[in-house]
Order: structure tokens, then sequence, then C-alpha cells
């Protein structure tokens, strides 16, 4: 991949490119036996510059002090190669407090430094570093200016210059646009360095499926030349989508920045963050930057998501995705708009156009991948605590489950199992048994997890601990500047760090989870502490002074620098530096678990990654980490999942019943009622708290626990069908409402209540001693899915009881759905009798789908190897057709149907040419039902009733 260099040929060459504009900066050249880089970037090169940190720019707090430490930062400094500006006339600067462009957000500035910049400077009663900003942009900014347009290889081209510098330092003052017109809802947009290739993140994006020649695009672009700034519109009504003439573009080697107006203030996305569904655009900043971090507001998470979508009304919607893995930080303005501001990369932007929503969420997962199709198994329930401390611990909580009837498909294991915490063993006397232990749990038809954190401990004597030994022959671990193993600290003290960009990382991570697995033939992986977490700063040995570890601008994030709680910014890996890379690691170590597990195992990976970004989706599944055991956490871990549905991660789930602090009998019961319909569902605790297994509680919570969980082993079928439709097409799983009912302005900012799919809507009680909810439900006709009692809605809420024992389902009018009689284990579950639920629409018809394979194979709907069913019901008749078959359904029957909306009682009811003695009406309810049947799932049926 591209040249490879060493480090003094590194600096050389930014010395060359950077000494006339800053001769006072020395070049301190790094050692000698530098790691040798495959890609070489003009922010590599110019990275190795001398220079200190800055901490976060916050507004107004930079002193006199930090501008002698800091001189090559200084304005005064910085004015010797840029034409002075000065205070913009004041009328220029009359601008509503809202609309006020930042002009400081690098650093803070005082009013002379501000108006040399040439903005204007007028203070406001409050100086709040989240409020509106006293310098700003006055109209007009100058920017860079935009040379003649022409056709390039994938679009249109044009050359972009910076008459004047910015007050940046490092500006890049030459830059490449290149519009791209993809697709009729794609528009793609680059903005990149054309003399020195810079880093870009390395996602192989599918080209596009059909050209848009010929074919009317849904959007329209305006570019304006001087200052540089581009407008996108919504071709069918004009409304301007993006306006990024708002503000000047900025693009400096360590600091790039886009502003653009938004449509509207239903903006949703920009994870990972603990917040609703839409944002709060009152001068939000969101920091992206993995990081091992609680769930909590105003806080960097584990993951990084830089794409949005704004619901502009009418039922349009559209979305942005910034394909750039450095820091990131958006800051939200109640205008409304918008400012990217990212440390590194370049600029590669991506517009979808919907024109809805879920056309949106499927235009960006054509981007950035479709998830993976899971295994049946990781549909059921997982039980997991750290504190399990040895085998016999383990068998006994799955004994117990067993024993008290309660589902259970996964029985997992923390760090508890390992020999001093070192990953690829287990402790010989605590865990002695582990292999036979996961055997026996096999035979029971269950699965087993677990945990597999990427630090490798580098402190074992020498030839004790094969997988250090290894890869340091092999040379697998991110390198320090001196070019030695970077070494931090995690959970069995010093560790290494692989490097999974690195090809022979991932092969010597295969061969250590193929050698684990011939003991412990584990089903899954659990990848913990990816972002990646380390327990000091850097390293054990701290981080070079350098511009990557102290950029001049870092986004306000926890721990305040980059390398809080995580690697040196300044460590190599083997295409770009950790810098580059951070925001990357979770997803390259699921994409190296994942083949290693499917080599290892021939079947489908199931992985559970804590650190994310764009593309996991196809690797693995998420858990939203350490939330705590209390009402409020419960309440977010809905918007938590169904954002990442619109990321592209839709097997997802929050930690059940809460992870810190101890739970309690009805959160747990609440919990794990909600987490019923969580698509991923396990009950993780931590080390220290009081036990939670559903075992552990009353009588009454247990049939609570006992009735939501044989619920979700029952609606299985309809889970699996919803994740073969976010596999093969794009659909989110757990669905906000907005999704579904785009035009529906009651539906923009729900998020207590979702949907599954198009069909069940689910409404969970998210408040302690609450026995009853107002659940809105949307326009249409609503059946209980408990007793198919209607509700039909002009769009309304409805207070609906919710004792301790009921979480509230409906089914959506116009639907079928398939389920299946639950049992303790899916394999066995999967055998059962079908159910089909109909419900039937006002005017009596309904629809429904049923995706069938063997639950486990790789790639079945690629490979056609499934069965697809299709269920019709109108003029008082069901119909369920097979559009293919490949024997999965075969032996398997259908036991039962319900018809929900039968509007009075029918005479009789009739399969194929057989009359049926065996059903059941209430009038009250309007149900019928029809018991004991087993018509084989696999062949064509008719069942008609006559009223
Ligand atoms: O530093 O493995 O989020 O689920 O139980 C804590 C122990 C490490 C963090 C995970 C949590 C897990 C815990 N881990």
């Amino acid at each position: 991949m591209g040249v490879s260099a060493h480090t003094p040929v590194v600096c050389l060459t930014l010395s060359v490119v950077t000494i006339a504009l800053f001769a006072y900066v020395l070049c301190v050249c790094m050692s000698d036996n530098k790691p040798t880089v495959t890609r070489i970037t003009a922010l590599e090169l110019e990275l190795n510059l001398g220079g200190d940190s800055l901490k976060r720019a916050r507004r107004n707090l930079r002193t006199v002090a930090d501008e002698q430490r800091y001189p090559f930062l200084s304005e005064r400094k910085l004015k010797r190669s840029q034409a002075s500006r000065s205070a913009p006339r004041e009328e220029l600067c009359q601008l509503a407090p809202e609309e006020r462009f930042d002009c400081a957000r690098d650093r803070s500035v005082s009013r002379s430094e501000c108006e040399a910049r040439g903005c204007c400077y007028v203070p406001l009663r409050d100086n709040l570093s989240n409020g509106p900003p006293w310098c700003f942009y006055p109209p007009s900014y100058p920017g860079y200016k935009m040379g003649p347009l022409s056709p390039s290889p994938r679009g249109q081209a044009a050359t972009l210059t910076r008459p004047t510098p910015s007050y940046l330092p490092r500006d890049i003052s030459t830059l490449r646009l290149e519009v791209m017109e993809e697709l009729e809802g794609r528009l793609h947009i680059t903005l990149k360095d054309p003399a020195h290739p810079r880093y870009e993140v390395p996602l192989s994006v599918a080209q596009p499926m059909k050209s848009p020649d010929g074919q009317e695009t849904l959007y329209s672009i305006e570019i304006h030349p001087d200052p540089f700034g581009f407008i996108v519109r919504r071709k069918s009504n004009g409304r301007v989508l993006m306006n990024t003439t708002v503000a000047p573009l900025l693009f400096a080697d360590q600091y790039l920045q886009l502003s653009t107006s938004l449509p509207s203030s239903l903006l949703s996305g920009l994870g990972e963050h603990y917040t609703p569904i839409t944002l709060d655009l009152n001068w939000t900043s969101l920091t992206l930057w993995n990081q091992d971090m609680a769930p909590h507001s105003d806080a960097n998470l584990y993951g990084s998501h830089p794409f949005y979508l704004v619901q502009e009304g009418e039922g349009q919607a559209h979305g942005v995705f910034l394909l750039n893995s450095n820091a990131m930080e958006v800051v939200l303005q109640p205008t409304p708009a918008l400012t990217w501001v990212s440390i590194g990369g370049v600029l590669d932007l991506y517009v979808f156009l919907g024109p809805d929503p879920q056309s949106v969420v499927q235009q960006y997962h054509q981007v950035i991948g479709y998830p993976m199709m899971p295994p049946y198994w990781s549909l059921g329930f997982h039980l997991c605590r750290w504190g399990y401390p040895t085998t016999n611990a383990t068998r006994a909580v799955a004994q117990r489950m067993h024993d008290a009837h309660f589902p259970l498909d996964v029985q997992w294991n923390d760090l508890d199992y390992a020999d001093k915490r070192r990953v690829f063993t287990f402790d010989p006397q605590r865990f002695g048994d582990l292999p036979e232990m996961v055997k026996h749990f096999h035979q029971e038809g269950m699965k087993y997890v677990l945990i597999l954190d990427p630090g490798i401990s580098s402190s074992s004597p020498p030839g004790s601990y094969r997988p250090f030994d290894e890869g340091l022959r092999r040379g697998v671990f991110i390198r320090n500047t001196t070019g030695q193993p970077l070494i931090g600290k995690v959970w069995p003290g010093p560790t290494a760090f692989p490097d999974f960009t690195n090809p022979e990382t991932q092969r010597w991570w295969q061969e250590n989870i193929q050698d684990f697995h011939s003991k412990v033939p584990v089903d899954g992986l659990w990848i913990d502490m990816n972002e990646p977490a380390s327990f000091v700063q850097g390293s054990l040995e701290g981080c070079p002074d350098t511009a990557l570890e102290s950029p001049p601008y870092v986004p306000g994030m926890i721990g305040g620098h980059l390398n809080s709680g995580t690697l040196c910014m300044s460590s190599q890996q083997n295409i770009s530096s950790h810098y580059n890379l951070h925001n990357l690691y979770g997803l390259t170590e699921a994409s190296a678990t994942y083949s290693a597990l499917l080599k290892v195992r021939g079947s489908r990976p199931f992985i559970l990654s804590r650190s994310s970004f764009p593309g996991l989706g196809r690797y693995s599944a998420h858990w939203t980490g350490d939330v705590r055991s209390d009402w409020e956490q419960l309440r977010y871990s809905v918007p938590a999942v169904l954002l990442f549905g619109l990321y592209g991660v839709p097997l997802v789930g929050a930690d059940v019943c809460g992870f810190e602090g101890d739970t309690s009998e009805e959160l747990c019961v609440r919990w794990m009622q909600l987490g019923a319909f969580y698509p991923f569902m396990r009950n993780h605790n931590d080390r220290s708290n009081k036990p939670q297994e559903p075992y552990v509680f009353g009588e009454r919570a247990q049939d609570a626990m006992r009735s939501a969980l044989t619920l979700r082993y029952s609606l299985l079928p309809l889970l699996y069908t919803l994740f073969h439709q976010s596999h093969s097409s794009a659909r989110t799983v757990a669905r906000a409402l907005f999704l579904e009912f785009p035009s529906d302005p009651n539906c923009q900012t729900v998020d207590r209540q979702f949907l599954w799919g198009r069909s069940l809507l689910i409404s969970p009680v998210l408040e302690q001693g609450s026995v009853e909810l107002a659940a809105y439900l949307p326009p249409g006709t609503w059946y209980s899915l408990h007793d198919g009692q209607p509700f039909h809605s002009k769009g309304q809420y409805l207070l609906l009881p919710a004792p301790l024992d009921t979480i509230n389902v409906h089914l959506r009018g116009g639907h079928i759905i398939p389920q299946q009689e639950p049992a303790l284990t899916t394999p066995a579950s999967r055998t059962n009798p079908f159910l089909l639920t109909v419900a039937l629409s006002t005017g009596g018809w309904a629809r429904g789908e049923l995706f069938w394979d063997d639950g486990d194979s790789l790639d079945t709907f690629e490979r056609g190897d499934y069965s697809f069913l299709m269920f019709i019901a109108g003029e008082s008749m069901l119909v369920s057709q097979p559009l293919k078959t490949n024997g999965a359904l075969d032996g398997l029957v259908l036991g039962g149907v319900r018809v929900f909306g039968v509007p009075s009682p029918p005479l009789e009811v009739w399969v194929n040419s057989e009359r049926l003695e065996d059903f059941s009406y209430r009038s009250d309810t309007q149900v019928l039902t029809i018991a004991n049947l087993a018509l084989p799932m696999a062949e064509s049926f008719t069942m008609r009733w006559r009223l």
C-alpha cells in the first residue's frame, strides 16, 4: 500500500513543506528505528514537528503565559504570514446571537485578537462556554476561492485556493474539491490536499450500483466560488438542506471546520452520547472520540458515529455522513445550524436524500455496509456477571435458571475465567474444567461466550505466555515512537496492544483464537476495552511531546487529553498513527475477530463490541456499556438502542437490570420487560453488586420476568425475520416511531416507545412506581398483542394499565406476525409449532412474512439457502404462500392462528378443503382463535372463515 519511509525522511519532507511559514519551529526528529509506515500522509509528516500542548481551548481561558509557552501558535507571530485584517464595519456585526458562527473555536481570543482575525467581537451579558460566541464571522468572511469546475473521473472537480492564510497554524492553502452525484439520492463531496495525500479512513465503500446519468437526482447543488461554499437543495420543493456559505471553510493540518445550516431542529445521530433521540441544539457541543466512559450526559462515550439525520417536515428527511475518524467535535446551534470540527484527515462528505427517513438509513448503510445476519441463538436470552468466581458457580447459575424455567440460551463469563486476567488462558484452579463446562452447556442446547480484552499481558516471564512472545516476535503490536511495543496498563497489568490494521496481527489473532477454541469451544467473543482503554495516560512511559499528543486544538473530552485513558497518539500502526486510527480500534478488532471466528467455527460469528465506528454492524453486536442500575438509565437506554439502529448496529441492548450499583426488584422487572424487546438481551452485573439473575427475586417478580422472557421467545421468528430485512435491505429492527410514521408530527421525538419493524409497538414502563402509562398510538388500529383488544387511534395518547407483570405491546392493524411456542432455549423453540397472529386492518386486510433457515450457516441469504413465506389475509381468508423453500421448514408445523378484528362470530372455519371444529370466538375482543392445527409450514394453505 503506497510508499514507505522512515522518520528522517518524514521530518525532512516536513521541513521543506513548512519551513517557509514556520521557520522558527524546529523539527524534532524521532529516533531512527521508528517503524515503517506504509502510507505517508501529509498529516503525519507535519505531525512530527515539535510543539506543545494546548489544553482544550475554552473560550476566554487563554492567558499571556500560554502565549509564551506556545509561541508558534501566537496570533502575533501568525500574523507575520498572513494579511493582517482589521475589525469589520460595525453594521456587518449586527447578527442575532443565535446566527453567530464562532470565529474562535480553536482557542479563546481577546477583542484585539478577534478583530485581527477580521471577525466581529460583540460581548453578550453571559459568557458561557455553551452559549453564543462573542467573536464571530461577519458575512462573506474570506475563505477559499474556487477555480473553474471541470469533469473528473467520478464527477466534477475544482481547485480551491486561499488567497490569504487563515488564523490557524499550518493552513493547507490549496484544496481539491470533487463533487460526485453518485446516486439519485446520494451526493458525495470530498475536499483533499492534492499535493500531499493525507490520512483517509480505510473504509471501502461499495461503488454506486447505478449511475444517475439520465436519471434525475433528488438534489441540486449550487456552488459559491468566493468565498467557497455550497448549497444542497431538495429538488422537489427547493428546500435548502445544507448551506455551507454560512461560515468559512477552514482546512489546516490539524483543524478542519465546516459549518452548515439545517432545515429543521429535528436532528438525530452524532453518537455515541447519552441523549434523547433528537438532540438539543442550544449550543451543544458533541465530541466524537472513543472512550471507556460510563454513559452520562455531556461526555464522549465508547463509539463515534459522524452521521446525522434531519427530519425536515412533511415526512421528508435527509442524512449527512462525514467519513473521518479523527477526534471530532460537532457544534449545534439554534439557528438551526451545525459545525463539524475535525483535527485531521480529509473532508469526505455524503449527503443522503431519502426522501423518507427509512430511505436515508438505507442509503447510509449502503455506504458503511449492511448489518451482519446474527445467529438465531444470539437472539435468545444471555446471562452474565462480573464475579462468577468458578466454573461451578457459573454452572450453578445456568442450572438455577433452568430449574426455575427461565429461558436461557447463552451463559457468559467475564474476566474471572482468565489466569491472572490474561486473555487466551483460563485459571487452572477456579476454571480448570472450563472446557468440560462449555461442552456441558452445548449438550444442554446452550451457547457460551466469554470476554476477550485486546491488551496482551507483557510482563509474564519470557517463554511462559505465548500470545505475547509470539506477538513480539511477529511484530503485531502498536509501537511507540522509538519502535518498541507501546506498553499501557489494563487488567493483567502491563499490556501491549495488537495493531489490527496489520495483516500479520490478524493472522496471529486468529491463531490465538484457534488455539484457545481448540481447548474451550466458545461460541462467540465479547470484545471489551477496545476504545482502546488503558489505565495510564498514553503508556507506562508517558508520551513524547509532539503535536500529535497535544494538537493546537483538542475537542472537549473526558480527561482533557487525546491520550487520556488510552494510548499515545504518536504511536504507530501499520497504516497510520494512532492519532488517526484511534476511533477505528474497535472496528478493526471486530473485523479481525469476525474473520477468526468464521474460520475457526465455520458458522456465523457472534461478537459483542463496546467500541464502535460506522461499519461495526457488519461484524458485531454492541451493548451500551456500564449503565447504572437506575430509572434514568433505563429510560435513556431506549434512544441509545434506537440510535444504534440508525448507525447500522441493530443487534444492540443495554445491560438488563443495570451494570453499576445494586438494582432493585421493581427496576429489574421493568428492565427485563424492556430488555425482552432490545434486539440483544443480556442481563449483566458488576462485581460488587447484589445478584440480579431472575431467580434471585420474589415469586411475583420472577413470574413477571418469566412472562417477559417467554413473550420474547414466542416472538423470535418475527425478530429473526426483521434481522433478515436489516441484513438484506437495511431496514431497522428496533425502530423509532418517526421512521415508520414520518408524516405524523407526534412521532418526531418519541423515544419512550418504539417499534419492532413495522408492526409491533412496545410501550415499556420507565418510571418507578408506575402501574399505568400514557402511550402514543399513531393513527390506525392497534391490537393488544396480549388479548387482541383493539384501539382505533386517530393519533393520540392512551392511558394504558401497566401493572408490574405487564409490558404493553400492540400489533398494528394490517400486519401478520409469525410466532412460535417458546421453550427454554432456541434450539428447542425452533422445533416447536408456529403460530400466526393476524391483525386485520379496518378494511379486513393484513400481510406478513417469515424468513427461516438453519439459523447458523454463513450467507444463507446470499447463497439462496433459506425459506421464505408470505402471509396474506383479506376477504375473511388467510393464505400462507411459500415463495421459496430449502427444507429448513420441513417437519415444522403451524399449530394455531389468532385473527384480531373479526367483526362477527364466524359460522364455519375451513382450512384448504377441510372444515374445522376446533375454533373459538370472543365477541368482546373480536378475536377468532384456531388451535390444534398441524399444517406443514413448508406448504401453502388457505384458511377461510365464513361470517
Ligand atoms: O474496566 O470486564 O463495560 O461490562 O464487566 C471494566 C469487566 C472492564 C467493562 C465492561 C463491563 C465488564 C468489565 N469491563
